[in-house]
């Protein structure tokens, strides 16, 4: 990794945002909460908290039907929050940003609707050995219905992606191609642009699973030339239950419809249906507008503290998180990428994840421990579960040392 950027008054800048996460002064078992947990879902500032709130106050009824005023201001919400979506990941224009409940489901949408109905014996999916379960799962879904075959490119031992193997395994059999922007159990950034000019050059889609991405690297989808990109509102500061597929119009307009009902239809009759427009046309039922509305404002605080700053606060923390568990004799790092983002995974000998997990929880401090729904990354690694510590902005340098500090004491009493 190369040196920190960060000057030492970053950290104290950055602590000042802390007073807008209420959370953040929870006591846990009599101490200081240290949430580092970020990974699993970030933690909202009070602007999201007031803008969800605002908006079930005062704008809050159903979308897209009514001709009264409040149908008609939920619906202004609803539709100014996928604008502000828009001009976040750069797309060109908001019939390619599709409401979800989450990544995964944003995942599953490209898998049924636009694998599913091209895919046959023969044919693959291409995606690599980090992926979390919702980036691998339902491409086996597919593979079982069509009879196409997932082809898995693999990493090497510091965890990142083998590019020459990646380059080698795409092939004119290759359908799509889809993998992590940034991998949740080992930190890896993915090579994005090499990997959409590789797919590219052979005419395959690329589909990127954000989950990870959004809230620590600006995003530009129009950079990336990515085809689908994928991520979820909870871990981006944002509410649970919503997140985004941009997909590019062309595309998106091919795709036929994954879910029937309310909202994605024009007309309905028994002897047909015609479809709505995008995005409606993937967004039916009753969608999520408050968490939308809640999406627009994590976005917009993200935005004022800038996501380039934000990145160059983590990194900082990343180095000096790294350096300190480091020296903590019998812990190993599981991923050593040379390009990570915002969190380690490490392991501890002679005390399992769990129990770690456990003791840390007893002095407040809040990591995950597990296999992070990557289960083919602990079997690489040789490793049933790691523990996680992941972080977000507002996270401190006094964090890290509690951290190491209540590591380094387990690892005395029990290792
Ligand atoms: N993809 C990645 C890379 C993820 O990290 C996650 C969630 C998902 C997809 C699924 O996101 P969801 O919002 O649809 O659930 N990752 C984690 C994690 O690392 N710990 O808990 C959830």
């Amino acid at each position: 990794m190369s040196a920190a950027v960060v000057s030492p008054s970053a950290d104290q800048e950055f602590a000042r945002y802390r007073a807008d996460f209420p959370i953040l002064a929870e006591r846990i078992h009599g101490k200081p909460l240290v949430y580092l947990d970020n990974g699993a879902s970030s933690q909202r500032p009070t602007a999201v908290l007031d803008a969800e709130r605002r908006y079930a106050e005062h704008l809050h009824a159903n979308v897209h039907r009514g001709v009264h005023t409040l149908s008609q201001r939920a619906t202004d919400a609803y539709e100014g929050a996928r604008e502000r979506v828009r001009v976040f990941l750069n797309a060109r224009t908001a019939r390619e940003i599709i409401f979800t409940r989450g990544t995964t489901e944003a995942i599953n949408l490209v898998a049924q609707s636009y694998a599913r109905p091209r895919l046959g014996p023969g044919d693959e999916i291409l995606i690599t050995w980090l992926e979390h379960h919702a980036n691998i799962v339902p491409w086996q879904m597919v593979a079982e219905a069509t009879g196409a075959r997932l082809v898995v490119a693999p990493i090497d031992r510091r965890g990142e992606l083998d590019l020459p193997a990646f380059t080698a395994l795409l092939s004119e059999r290759t359908r799509i191609v889809a993998t992590a922007h940034v991998s949740n159990a080992l930190g890896t950034v993915l090579p994005v642009r090499e990997i959409v000019a590789l797919a590219h050059a052979r005419n395959v889609p690329v589909l990127f699973d954000g989950a990870q991405a959004v809230p620590h690297l600006k995003v530009d989808v129009r950079a990336l030339d990515c085809d689908f990109y994928a991520f979820s509102g909870h871990k981006m500061y944002g509410p649970t239950g919503i997140g985004v597929l941009y997909g590019r119009e062309a595309i998106l307009e091919s795709m036929p419809p994954w879910q029937g009902g309310g909202d994605m239809i024009l007309t309905v009759s028994f002897s047909g249906t015609t479809y709505n427009a995008l995005p409606h046309k993937f967004e039916a039922g009753t969608p999520n507008m408050g968490g939308a509305v809640g999406l627009a404002a994590a976005i917009d605080y993200l935005d004022r503290i800038g996501l380039a700053r934000i990145a160059a606060f983590e990194h900082d923390l990343l180095e000096y998180a790294t350096e300190r568990l480091s020296a903590i004799d019998g812990l190993t790092i599981i991923g050593t990428a040379r390009a990570k983002a915002s969190l380690v995974s490490f392991t501890l000998a002679g005390v399992h994840p769990h129990d770690l997990g456990t003791i840390l929880d007893q002095e407040g401090i809040a990591i995950r421990t597990g296999h992070h729904c990557a289960m083919p990354v602990m079997e690489f690694f040789g490793v049933p579960a790691t523990a996680r510590a992941s972080f977000a902005f507002y996270n401190t340098r006094a964090e890290i040392d509690r951290l190491v500090e209540a590591v380094a004491a387990a690892r005395a009493l029990f290792g």
